[in-house]
């Protein structure tokens, strides 16, 4: 078989270890055995660091697991507020004939009024408004006589809820200032979101002049699917 020289430049990086290979043989025994396990050492060194740093970010990794998040209830209760009206939960009816307490109605049937609902927020009775047919509102109000001036805030919350998602109308809220002394009403609206999530709405009502009498109405002109009312108040 045909030996093919290999150039000297392949050997010359090697010639170090072959010299020291070729010392190996006048080595002693403890000599041999202290090389031994210094290669070893040097060879197990880089796996041993690599596996305690997997290790640390298993065990980090671990501990870092974000903590599951509470869910928010669907329907918080507002604090509660002395409201200026009576019975804004609607749950009181003495004579159970569907009109609440203290609440008169205008332009509503047989249908609407209060009405026995699982998802009231307040209680377990809601005001209920069927689609309107005609042009026009169906209202529920309360009227007031209280005294006060030009530019008083007036606010109010309350929780409302449509069944279709975005019905054709609206539902709104409106304040009547009147002054009995010079005969003169200024009113004043705020229309609410409507939403098929039962939801908290509040706002401001400014008075635009002198008042000795408060009417304070919800209204709907939702002609697509029912409007429930629940938890209302009003205060200055
Ligand atoms: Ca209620
Ligand atoms: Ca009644």
């Amino acid at each position: 078989m045909e030996t093919v020289a290999l150039p000297s430049f392949i050997f010359k990086p090697f010639s170090g270890l072959k010299e020291s290979l070729s010392k190996w043989k006048y080595l002693s025994f403890a000599q041999k055995v202290s090389l031994g396990y210094l290669l070893v050492l040097l060879v197990s060194l880089p796996l041993l660091i690599t596996t305690m740093a997997g290790g640390a970010i298993y065990f980090r990794s671990r501990a870092y697991s974000p903590p599951a998040t509470p869910p928010t209830p669907p329907n918080p209760s507002p604090t509660p507020v002395p409201s200026t009206l009576v019975n804004g939960s609607f749950e009181n009816d003495s004579d159970n004939n569907n009109l609440p307490d203290g609440w008169s109605v205008l332009n509503t049937g047989a249908d609407d009024g209060r009405f026995l609902y699982p998802e009231a927020p307040d209680g377990t009775y809601v005001v209920k408004f069927t689609p309107v047919r005609r042009v026009g509102f169906k209202t529920i109000y309360q009227q007031k006589n209280i005294s006060g001036s030009s530019q008083d805030v007036w606010n109010f919350r309350l929780w409302t809820k449509t069944e279709m998602t975005d019905p054709r109308g609206k539902v709104r809220v409106r304040i009547t200032f009147r002054n009995s002394r010079n005969n003169i009403s200024q009113t004043v609206n705020y229309d609410l979101q409507k939403t098929n999530i039962g939801t908290y709405q509040s706002g401001t009502l400014t008075a635009p002049q002198a008042y000795n009498q408060v009417i304070f109405y919800i209204q709907s002109s939702i002609s697509q699917g029912e409007v429930f009312l629940d938890d209302v108040v009003l205060y200055r």
